[in-house]
């Protein structure tokens, strides 16, 4: 599918989206969240698509909502509502890349900035080049954290760590994302794309319906007590247990185990 603002390459089993709008460090407008949320609910029915990985192109991962488009839009006169932007274009496209029953792993390659670094927590696993910067650039519009950054950020890091970052909006480089638990990959940046697209075959290499479950399950785990997850964790292990692929994969460990003897 061709899109106005997003690059979709299908490599193998790995899918590549790229948000294309360098000139602007990848900043959010409406067509580009729209076709996000669509490429993220499109990859879901993709059968041969197992890991999907999102990048920005040029130096900027994403600088967050365009700017200039609000400006635009106040200036235009027309009624507009922050709110009812972020439930109807921001929220489907974060609760898009919830459900998708695969990884998806962010390849941050420079800035990440305001709802752009909410795109990357949003996301399963991120990979850092060491030129990535992740800043809660909200606070210095005067406005809050959206697009899931004050649900993700406590969850990574910590309250304290995530107030630290919301209240002050502070850069943080791609050595204190590591430190901190933002990302859990710092590469150079010559080598980015190469390592996020090894990582994603990697993952495509695994049970599908593991991965699924794995993510259902830690989707879950974060709004659940220990009864609840303990009680989650045995349906969806019977349901693991139950697929032809189970019982291949543990005869083949116990055939290597036997040729090792
Ligand atoms: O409307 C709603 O629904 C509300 C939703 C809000 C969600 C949000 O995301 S609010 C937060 C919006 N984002 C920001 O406030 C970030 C603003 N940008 C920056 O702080 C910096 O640009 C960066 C830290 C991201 C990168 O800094 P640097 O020095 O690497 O680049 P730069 O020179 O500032 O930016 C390069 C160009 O991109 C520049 O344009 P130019 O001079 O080359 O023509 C700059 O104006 C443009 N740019 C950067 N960010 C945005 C932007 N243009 C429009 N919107 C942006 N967000």
């Amino acid at each position: 599918m061709a899109y106005q603002h997003l690059l979709l390459e299908l490599d193998g089993p790995v899918a590549v989206l790229t948000l294309n709008r360098p000139d602007l460090l990848n900043a959010f407008n409406d067509v580009l969240i729209e076709e996000c949320t669509e490429a993220f609910r499109t990859l879901g029915s993709a059968r041969e698509v197992r890991a999907v990985i999102v990048t920005g192109a040029g130096r900027g991962f994403s600088a967050g909502q365009d700017l200039e488009d609000v400006k635009r839009r106040r200036e235009a006169g027309a009624p507009w509502s922050i709110a009812e932007h972020l439930r109807e274009k921001y929220n489907p496209m974060i609760v898009a890349m919830r459900v998708l029953d695969k990884p998806i792993i962010a390849a941050v390659n420079g800035a990440a900035a305001g709802a752009g670094m909410s795109f990357a927590l949003a996301a399963d696993l991120r990979i850092a080049s060491e030129h990535a910067k992740f800043l809660q650039a909200f606070v210095a519009i005067g406005l809050v954290p959206d697009t899931g950054s004050s649900w993700f950020l406590p969850r990574l890091v910590g309250p304290s760590v995530a107030f630290d970052l919301c209240a002050t909006g502070r850069v943080v480089g791609a050595e204190e994302a590591l430190r901190i638990g933002l990302v859990s990959r710092v590469v150079s940046a010559p080598v980015l794309m190469t390592a996020a697209r090894a990582l994603a075959m990697e993952l495509a290499r695994k049970s599908p319906a593991a991965l699924a479950r794995i993510k259902s399950m830690l989707n879950l785990s974060w709004s659940s007590d220990l009864g609840d997850a303990l009680a989650l964790e045995a349906q969806l292990q019977h349901e693991a247990s139950q697929t032809p692929e189970y019982i291949q994969l543990v005869d083949e460990f116990l055939l290597r185990s036997e040729r090792k003897k």
